[in-house]
């Protein structure tokens, strides 16, 4: 409660407050951002910048003022805030060219719910119990006593819906369902919000989807599902960078994947992997690679072109699998 009140403190005293989301931002981190900077509008009568690392994801369009945020390429780097606020930021580096601002700023919060996060910020407010980042912004919201209007119940349960794959990953705790009626009350349609976020798929996203599942491989009795998107894949696809969200969930779909995973061939040779399990802990193998994340869903960027990436992880995996 002690950094609950601080952060308010901090915010009732900030002339200019900055929130970043991480980088490949998600519906939780985006929902998190404009969703803060809207109960912040609402309940202190402050406009605060929203930085968006990396590209705008065209799945999250629809949201409401995601064209009010800012890029991190039109930050005055120079510039030094009174507040900086990290949601669902996991690692520092998370936030890429915007950590010198964030670190800059006189005060700087962290708000998380990862349970890698190291708490870098001045104040940290962590919960690794919670489902989403939302859900952390939702309960201080409430302990506060913010107001919340229809926007910002809305913003939040988008967050808490996508985090938690619809209710139904390991993390859908019943405080979830809880805080989810909250906000339905508050005018979060679950049906609007479900269309939205899971029925507004992209034509090019959903063959990509298709041709990755088609091209997976089983190693391990099938335990391990894996596919493999090329720069190439990417281009025939006139896809866009965020269009290979759910490849690796859709892999841990078949009943004998235990650990699933996609790796993405990236610029310079590197390999950006998405990591899911049903019972083995996968963000202790994102960790060996530099990664985080969640005990069944995590994520790493590996050096090395995709075939090589893949040799270390099976190591790594196997070694999971049968300790
Ligand atoms: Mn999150």
């Amino acid at each position: 409660m002690q950094n609950l009140k601080e952060l308010q403190e901090n915010i009732k005293n900030a002339n200019n407050i900055i929130i970043f989301s991480h980088v490949n931002p998600d519906g939780d981190t985006l929902g998190s951002m404009i969703g803060l900077s809207k109960l912040i509008e609402l309940n202190f009568n402050k406009k605060t910048t929203n930085v968006i690392i990396g590209r705008k994801p065209d799945t999250y369009a629809f949201l409401n003022s995601i064209d009010e945020c800012r890029s991190n390429n039109d930050i005055d780097k120079e510039t030094i805030y009174d507040l900086a606020i990290a949601v669902d930021v996991a690692a520092k580096d998370r936030m890429v060219d915007m950590q010198e601002v964030y670190f800059k700023a006189k005060k700087s919060i962290n708000i998380d719910h990862h349970i890698t996060n190291n708490g870098y910020g001045n104040i940290n407010i962590i919960d690794a119990n919670a489902s989403s980042c939302a859900e952390v912004i939702y309960g201080l919201a409430k302990a506060l006593n913010w107001e919340i209007n229809q926007e910002t119940a809305e913003l939040l349960y988008i967050g808490i819906l996508t985090d938690t794959g619809g209710f139904r990953f390991e993390n859908t705790s019943p405080k979830v369902f809880n805080y989810a009626a909250e906000l339905s009350e508050q005018g979060a349609n679950p049906t609007k919000l479900y269309r939205l976020c899971y029925e507004s798929k992209p034509k090019a996203m959903a063959l990509l989807n298709a041709y990755a599942i088609q091209n997976a491989v089983f190693k391990e009795n099938d335990k391990i599902a894996y596919t493999i998107i090329t720069k190439e894949d990417m281009k025939n696809f006139n896809a866009k960078g965020d269009y290979t969200e759910g490849i690796s969930e859709s892999l841990r779909q078949i009943n004998t994947t235990e650990v699933s995973m996609l790796l993405k061939e990236s610029e310079n040779q590197t390999t950006k992997v998405s990591l899911r399990s049903k019972n083995i802990d996968v963000a202790k193998i994102a960790e060996t690679f530099g990664g985080g994340g969640h005990h069944f869903a995590a994520g790493c960027t590996i050096q090395k072109p995709p075939k090589i990436a893949l040799e270390k992880l099976m190591e790594e995996i196997k070694k999971s699998l049968y300790e």
